[in-house]
């Protein structure tokens, strides 16, 4: 939504005079405090905090939503943790479910998309043992002795605080060490709740919140950048996404070192949390919205269309994203595994592009930093 446009809608609009004073600041480019955000939450009507989303969106990407060409990896989905929302963790006694590459099966992967134009690897999975520092330093190196110029977005503050509290390492020399073998920028995952009365009731034993973000804030003072996820719409209430909000802000002011935020939809099939209902759509867009007006500082916001869907994820472009992930392919199983629409995740490029096109926006590929690969707007893409 334009400038004057918003100004209109806000006018005209019968507006809560509270939330009404929340509008006045988001134009007049204010933060929102923790008990705006919580009300946005209580009281915001879809039409209301979409077009503020949007507004904020507009300025910040104007038409443009980005997308990358990556690919998967799940080295394994053994875990040493049992989060009970997880569909997709084979607790390490029922090992035989699962599965477990070795360094050389994943290079085997990686050489696949030998000559192909992705530009990331996207690395994460389960928690085990054997995939130690000495594992993933040396698939790192070998990913960049083979490949130089494929980005490595690898593990989670859950995975590096299990492997250098093993290694008997500081997160300041794990990362250091990580840095060197050619790790170059770290994933959103393993934040589900920050808050400790919902963190241990679903992710008990794995990084607590302040861990998470102590290795994150470690990586972005090695001038290094992340992203972030909260995992909502399970048993938190409103005021714990607005306090995981609010610790990702804090964070971001000291550092800068986000790239995105990504709100990942709980999905409820084949987990120990599938009595809970999954929320509605208009919940994930209110979702994203409101994210999108907290998060004041982060310069986009990403609709992960593996999880919601294709639909939902363009829908959401209008309600703040700005970024639909990438390309994907069918070596991530975390989202099917647990129910979401999309049972083999891999759009083309060409069906990316079409994708946001349809909803009259601008693709644009980027690297993984944002840095523009090619804008689509206009021409027919090339395979
Ligand atoms: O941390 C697990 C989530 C995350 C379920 O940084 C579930 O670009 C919903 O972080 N329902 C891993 N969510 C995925 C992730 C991610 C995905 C895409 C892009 C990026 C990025 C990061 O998946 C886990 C957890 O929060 N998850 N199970 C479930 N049943
Ligand atoms: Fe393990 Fe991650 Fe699943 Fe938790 S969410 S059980 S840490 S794979």
């Amino acid at each position: 939504m334009k400038p004057a446009s918003i100004q209109h809608y806000i006018a005209n609009t019968k507006i809560d005079s509270a939330l009404k004073q929340i509008a006045d600041k988001v134009i007049a480019k204010q933060r929102i405090s923790f008990d705006d955000g919580v009300l946005l939450f209580e009281k915001g009507e879809l039409g209301f905090v979409g077009a503020l989303a949007n507004y904020i969106k507009q300025q910040k990407s104007g038409d443009m939503v980005f997308f990358n060409r990556n690919f998967h990896v799940e080295p394994t989905n053994i875990c040493v943790y049992t989060c009970s929302f997880c569909s997709y963790s084979r607790l390490i006694k029922h090992k035989e479910e699962g599965w477990e590459l070795s360094v050389e099966q994943i290079l085997d992967t990686i050489k696949k998309w030998d000559g192909k134009p992705v530009t990331e690897v996207h690395i994460t999975g389960g928690v085990i043992p054997k995939q130690d520092l000495a594992f993933y330093t040396d698939l790192f190196r070998k990913i960049k002795q083979h490949r130089p110029a494929l980005h490595i977005k690898a593990l989670t503050p859950v995975e590096y605080h299990y492997i250098f509290k093993k290694a008997k390492l500081t997160y300041e020399e794990g990362m250091k060490l990580m840095k060197e073998a050619g790790l170059d920028s770290m994933p959103g995952g393993g934040a589900e709740i920050f808050h400790p009365e919902i963190r241990d009731e679903i992710a008990g034993g794995k990084c607590s919140a302040e861990e998470w973000l102590a290795i994150h804030e470690v990586w972005h003072n090695l001038g290094l950048k992340s992203n972030a996820t909260m995992l909502y719409g399970h048993v938190e209430k409103y005021w714990h996404r607005i306090d995981h909000l609010e610790r990702l802000r804090t964070l971001q002011d000291k550092t800068g070192g986000f790239n995105a935020f990504i709100p990942l939809k709980f999905r409820n099939k084949d987990n120990q949390m599938s009595h809970v209902p999954e929320v509605s759509v208009i919940e994930d867009l209110r979702n994203y919205a409101i994210s999108r007006i907290y998060l004041d500082n982060f310069d986009h916001i990403k609709a992960y269309w593996a999880m919601i869907g294709r639909s939902t994820a363009q829908l959401a472009l209008n309600f703040g994203a700005d970024d639909i992930d990438g390309t994907i392919d069918d070596t991530t199983k975390i989202y099917s595994m647990a129910g979401s629409e999309e049972l083999t995740p891999i759009l083309t490029t060409q069906q990316l592009v079409d994708l946001i096109k349809q909803v009259d926006l601008r693709p644009v590929e980027r690297d993984t930093l944002y840095n523009v690969v090619h804008d689509y707007s206009k021409e027919l893409v090339e395979a």
